[in-house]
């Protein structure tokens, strides 16, 4: 089950020119920031809401760290803008198995490490209507789920 939006993805050509934006624009601030080697970005998570409700959603600034990335072919194409959204669950594997036999291609086949020591997993955009989907668990959710 999906309970709530994690994250919006946005790809930037520059860190911290898009961190500085986002606070001068919008008063966020970074609440986590690392480079994930495996996805070929460096990224930081700005906090839009807090706990309150179960759990937080960030939207997660994206530079790629290399040309081949999923991150620099999209800003190659596109130029910056929204490149995924991210759905919550307390259980990525089990939501991936039921979402990939309904038909939608799970572009991993076994949950790959996220933000924050997050487990995620990426749904094709062709088959969701031309969103790049993202599922994730955070490190903190679902501990009794096996
Ligand atoms: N959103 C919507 N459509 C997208 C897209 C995106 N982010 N990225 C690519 N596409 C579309 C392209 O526009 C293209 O469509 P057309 O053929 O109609 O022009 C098609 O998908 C193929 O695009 P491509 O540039 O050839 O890209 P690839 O097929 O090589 O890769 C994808 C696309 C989704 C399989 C790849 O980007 C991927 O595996 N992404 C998942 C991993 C990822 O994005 N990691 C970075 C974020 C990490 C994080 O959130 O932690
Ligand atoms: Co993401």
């Amino acid at each position: 089950m999906l309970t709530r939006i994690d994250h919006v993805g946005i790809a930037c050509a520059d860190l911290a020119a898009s961190i500085e934006f986002y606070r001068r624009t919008y008063g966020f601030e970074v609440a986590h920031e690392e480079v994930n080697e495996e996805q070929g970005v460096r990224e930081a998570m700005l906090r839009v809401n807090g706990t309150d409700d179960g759990g937080a959603t960030y939207l997660q600034l994206l530079e790629p760290t290399r040309d081949d990335s999923p991150v620099a072919k999209f800003l190659a194409r596109h130029g910056e803008g929204v490149h995924h959204i991210a759905f919550g669950t307390a259980d990525v594997a089990g939501a991936a198995a039921g979402i990939g036999g309904a038909g939608v291609r799970v572009l991993d086949s076994a949950p790959r490490r996220g933000s924050m020591d997050s487990r995620i997993v990426f749904l094709h955009p062709k088959d969701c209507g031309g969103v790049l989907t993202e599922l994730v668990q955070a490190a903190d959710q679902g501990r009794h789920h096996g």
